[in-house]
């Protein structure tokens, strides 16, 4: 028995974490506690428990360690007293910071990058998910190889080292890294491709498509749960969902839709790991319409809503039609909510958990989904026999009939769309 409690006991990684404070204030709006608040939280995530903190106020981080030397060896004294496995950095560290950061404090170093990317391993189900996961794993081990994380990692288990490690030489694994992320970059392109065309199917069919988006843990599950019943895990913890899964929703007195729940996102998420999901975000990409869903009662819910913002500006749907979903309303006084939504035109309450305004919400993406198609009717001259296809592609043909010098079709086209052939015949 008492084996038994103590190998469960190990299991349980120790962390130390630490934050730099800049004395400009962030321009994305975060102080360095509430940051690491969040970070904290990503490690309770990943299965760890936090034992410290340490933050430094500095003009800018130190290029070989990130923080100061003697901040450094002040953490190696702190770890023989607090018996942490590893210390976590609340940014990103370069692969060098890291090396360093190793030979001061005995035990292993990871950055806020790693974290996520272990919460990511542990928790990708599908096949995409887990290509995805282990393109951006390979991708930032990859100038990391020599880390003390790697002879770690040789031990098993343990954050920041969920896809193993190599047992060969360092030029050797290098190449099969490489090797690695060559063809998982093909088999991603595959599962891209035929994601393309479902979509391309859906898109026949006319069924509007509407995505849940918004930062993680504001509840965009539970919606999904609430309006689909669907079953989708929904739980308070950061990044509970990965994959997009799509339900058909058939409100009363409205037409269906398909509701697909998505991957949330966080501020300072790296960029090769937002692109890494670019697959799975597509279908944000695609949508008719998104619901950005916001905790709002959450006290950085301006910084995560721009964080939000941020991110799908990055993938390219900062312009679709977005309509914003305050959730969690039965955590809000009644007056901020009526000034949220006063401020922001054409917003909607809920509280997904308890039921409340689904009903309302129905009625505005009912509205919204309204909104966004226009019925055309044009005649397409021969010479612009390439504008055909265009609108074959993108829009669903009512009628299509081929007269003398053109191909008079009536197609039903979102709004954006409808605009550009019509200025593209006009050319
Ligand atoms: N009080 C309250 N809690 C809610 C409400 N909606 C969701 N929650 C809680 O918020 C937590 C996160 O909910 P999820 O639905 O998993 O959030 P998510 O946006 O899907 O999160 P990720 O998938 O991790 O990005 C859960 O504990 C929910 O029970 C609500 O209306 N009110
Ligand atoms: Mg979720």
């Amino acid at each position: 028995m008492q084996e038994r409690l103590e190998s469960t006991e190990k299991k349980i990684q120790r962390a130390f974490i630490v934050g730099l404070e800049l004395p400009i204030r962030r321009s994305d709006g975060w102080n360095a506690d509430e940051s690491m608040d969040e970070l904290e939280r990503l490690i309770d995530t990943a299965g760890g428990v936090v034992v410290g903190r340490e933050k430094q106020t500095r003009p800018k981080p130190e290029v070989a360690t990130f923080i100061g030397s003697g901040k450094a060896q002040e953490i190696e004294e702190l770890r023989r007293h607090l018996e942490f496995d590893l210390v976590v950095f609340d940014s990103e560290l370069t692969p060098t910071q890291q090396r360093n950061l190793e030979e001061i404090i005995d035990c292993q170093v990871l950055d806020r990058t790693a974290v996520i990317l272990d919460i990511f391993a542990q928790r990708a189900r599908t096949r995409e998910a887990r290509v995805q996961v282990e393109l951006a794993l390979q991708n930032y081990r990859l100038p990391r190889l020599t880390g003390k994380g790697i002879e770690l990692s040789r031990q098993g288990g343990g954050i920041g080292t969920r896809f193993g490690a190599g047992e060969t030489k360092l030029e050797v694994d290098r190449r099969r890294i490489r090797e690695r992320i060559a063809a998982l970059k093909v088999e991603l392109e595959e599962i891209r491709i035929h994601r393309a065309r479902l979509r391309q199917d859906r898109a026949g069919g006319a069924v509007p498509v509407v995505a849940l988006t918004g930062y993680t843990n504001a509840g965009k599950s539970t919606l999904h749960r609430a309006l689909a019943g669907s079953d989708v895990l929904a739980e308070d913890r950061l990044f509970a969902t990965l994959d997009a899964t799509t339900r058909r929703v058939e409100p009363q007195d409205a037409e269906p839709y398909l509701l697909v729940d998505t991957v949330g996102f966080i501020h300072n998420l790296p960029t090769f790991l937002v692109a890494a999901f670019r697959s799975t975000l597509e279908e944000v990409n695609e949508a008719d319409l998104l619901l950005h869903v916001v905790d709002a009662g959450h006290l950085k819910r301006a910084e995560q809503m721009q964080t939000v913002v941020d991110v799908l500006t990055e993938l390219g749907a900062g312009a679709r039609p977005t309509l914003v979903v305050y959730n969690k309303a039965d955590q809000v006084e009644p007056g901020d909510l009526e000034h949220l939504l006063t401020h922001t035109p054409g917003s909607v309450a809920v509280a997904a958990a308890l039921g409340q305004n689904l009903d309302g919400l129905q009625k505005a993406i009912h509205d919204a989904l309204q909104n966004r198609r226009e019925t055309l009717e044009l005649l397409i001259p021969y010479a612009k026999a390439s504008w055909l296809a265009w609108a074959h592609e993108r829009g669903r043909i009512i009628m299509e009939e081929h007269q003398e010098t053109g191909t008079l079709i009536k197609v039903e086209l979102e709004r954006g769309l409808a605009g550009r052939l019509k200025a593209g015949l006009e050319r």
